[in-house]
């Protein structure tokens, strides 16, 4: 397809101010990556310090008090600066418009502004960590959020300005989908991708401003003493519970439903067969969102829900399960009996599957009320979402940027070290937690400074294995930099893939295409050969 030779967006133009003011939405997308992949570091070097400190049962490194903080800022950075805008402002701005077949999203203005918000907010976060840090939880729970002695409000004001910028990406998403499709591609002849992104656009915008309603008001709890949550001056704190998990849960589908896309793409091109049934992903995609918004209670079995209230916030997280049960057998079903083509990419969906099953399965474990009032507030909500936001949505980012890096750049990375890594971050990963569901069944309290020395043993297998999963990310990180400037040249279309992003020169062209699209075979139409490729 490169019968014209194109100029690529990235050596379209070179100076600084062409990136700091792009309107591509290829450039915002490289923006975020490189800023994420720097969060994500920061992230990763808190849990380490946190493993490290558990490595004796007493105090081993630091205070308790530093501790707090220490988990605090790991959480903050992880959850609100990393995994929520993770796949969608990275590989969403970079990929959706071109998936969709247009030149750019709907707002480019938007896009830009919001990863400026996006920076901006996230230096507040940071600013807050040097201002002596936060140690309430990245779960702000009142009354001691409104009264901590730490940067709280620096905190709270930097998570609200973030989300402002996550508000501004789903919007232009969910226009870009509506109003920017290439002539003859319907809705349901979309990329996976596309779906998924949309459908977690969908609760970015309608749930992200109750988050932002919620930490202005702990903010004016702690600043001004309004007492809206703090029981001394008539507030409610259950209050906050409810309105920070109404948020909150839909936010861990907000991490989940992306990397549920990246996984609906690489099998069928890894696969070369048509995803087992389309419908059911779609559909299931949009069930996840909206039931989503119906589970919020989980989280509050043990601070008082009527009884007739916790079955039913039980059975709904439950249906929850369902619905990722149908694309857990989807994907399945598509792989088996595929002309299989083991990358890199493919291994770290390996990981995904096995991990989000497990992380599933035990969330429906915690949804049982009488279960959770012995896992609450232990290691084993710890491992459980780990399972589903490392084991789900990291393996997931991981497989989309060794999927999409010769997209993005041209170049390929070399298989044999990705191979090794992933091994290493899924090894790694099953020695971190799988002793923490352990640990939290013994009855190891979550966010603990010190600990009973008999759970010694199973404390320091996580901790090796931290530094195992350490080893792995750290691996990636090196041969992807090498790649980057000398990787072997990839061509356009190094997988083979039928998706749409893969019809245009790699790295595309400032407008995505070099001719219109034509969208007459299906994105995952292996049966018929694409033009200029011989099969
Ligand atoms: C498959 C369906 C799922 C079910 C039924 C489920 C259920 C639950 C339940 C009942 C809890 C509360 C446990 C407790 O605090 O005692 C919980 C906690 C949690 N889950 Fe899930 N979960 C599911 C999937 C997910 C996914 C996909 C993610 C993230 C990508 C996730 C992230 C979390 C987080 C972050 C917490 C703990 C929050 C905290 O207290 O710090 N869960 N889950
Ligand atoms: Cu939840």
């Amino acid at each position: 397809m490169t019968a014209i030779p194109s100029q690529t967006f990235v050596a379209e133009e070179t100076s600084i101010a062409s990136w700091v003011f792009t309107l591509d939405h290829k450039r915002v997308g490289v923006l975020y990556l490189f800023t994420l992949l720097a969060l994500l570091a920061l992230g990763g070097a808190f849990a380490m310090a946190i493993r490290l400190e558990h490595l004796g049962p007493g105090e081993t490194l630091m205070s308790p008090m530093t501790y707090n903080r220490l988990f605090t800022l790991h959480g903050v950075t992880m959850v609100w600066l990393f995994l929520i805008p993770s796949i969608p402002s990275a590989f969403g701005n970079f990929l959706l418009p071109i998936m969709v077949g247009a030149k750019d999203v709907a707002f480019p203005r938007l896009n830009l502004a919001s990863y400026w918000v996006f920076a901006a907010g996230s230096v507040v976060v940071l600013v807050s960590m040097f201002a002596g840090g936060i140690d309430t939880g990245w779960t702000f729970y009142v009354p001691y959020a409104a009264s901590s002695p730490t940067a709280v409000p620096l905190a709270l004001i930097g998570i609200f300005v973030v989300g402002v910028s996550t508000i501004m990406t789903g919007i232009n998403f969910i226009v870009t989908v509506h109003s920017l499709r290439a002539p003859g591609l319907g809705w349901m002849k979309l990329p996976l991708f596309v779906w998924a992104i949309y459908a977690t656009s969908v609760i970015q915008v309608l749930a992200t401003p109750v988050l932002g309603m919620v930490l202005v008001l702990v903010g004016l709890d702690h600043a001004l003493a309004f007492g809206l949550f703090d029981p001394a001056h008539g507030g409610d704190p259950l209050l906050y519970q409810h309105l920070f998990w109404f948020y909150s849960h839909p936010a861990v589908y907000i991490m989940v439903l992306p990397a549920m896309g990246v996984v609906s793409e690489v099998i069928p091109t890894f696969a070369r067969k048509n995803p087992y049934s389309y419908g059911a992903i779609v559909y299931s995609s949009l069930g996840i969102a909206f039931v989503g918004f119906l589970t919020w209670g989980h989280h509050m079995f043990v601070a008082g829900l009527s009884r007739f209230d916790a079955g039913a916030f039980g059975l709904l997280s439950m249906l929850v399960a369902v619905f990722s049960a149908i694309k857990v057998f989807n994907w399945v079903f598509t792989l088996k009996r595929g002309a299989i083509a083991l990358g890199t990419p493919l291994l770290h969906v390996f990981a995904f599957l096995v991990l989000f099953f497990f992380g599933g399965m035990t969330g429906v474990a915690v949804a049982a009320t009488s279960l959770d009032v012995h896992w609450h507030d232990t290691a084993f909500v710890v491992a459980h979402f780990h399972f589903v936001m490392v084991g789900g949505t990291l393996t997931a980012f991981l497989a989309a940027l060794h999927y999409w890096f010769p997209k993005m750049t041209g170049r390929l990375y070399p298989e044999r070290p990705g191979a090794i890594a992933a091994v290493l971050v899924f090894a790694g990963f099953l020695l971190t937690f799988v002793p923490q569901f352990l640990l939290g069944n013994a009855g190891m309290p979550r966010r603990y400074a010190t600990y009973d020395p008999a759970f010694q043993g199973l404390q320091r297998i996580s901790t090796v294995g931290s530094w195992v999963l350490g080893a792995g990310m750290l691996l990636i990180a090196a041969y992807l930099a090498w790649s980057l400037f000398r990787g072997a040249r990839a061509g356009d279309n190094p997988w083979r893939s039928r998706s749409f992003e893969w019809r245009t020169p790699s790295p595309p062209p400032k407008e995505n295409f070099v001719r219109p699209p034509r969208f007459d075979v299906g994105a995952y139409d292996y049966t018929r050969p694409l033009e200029g490729e011989d099969e």
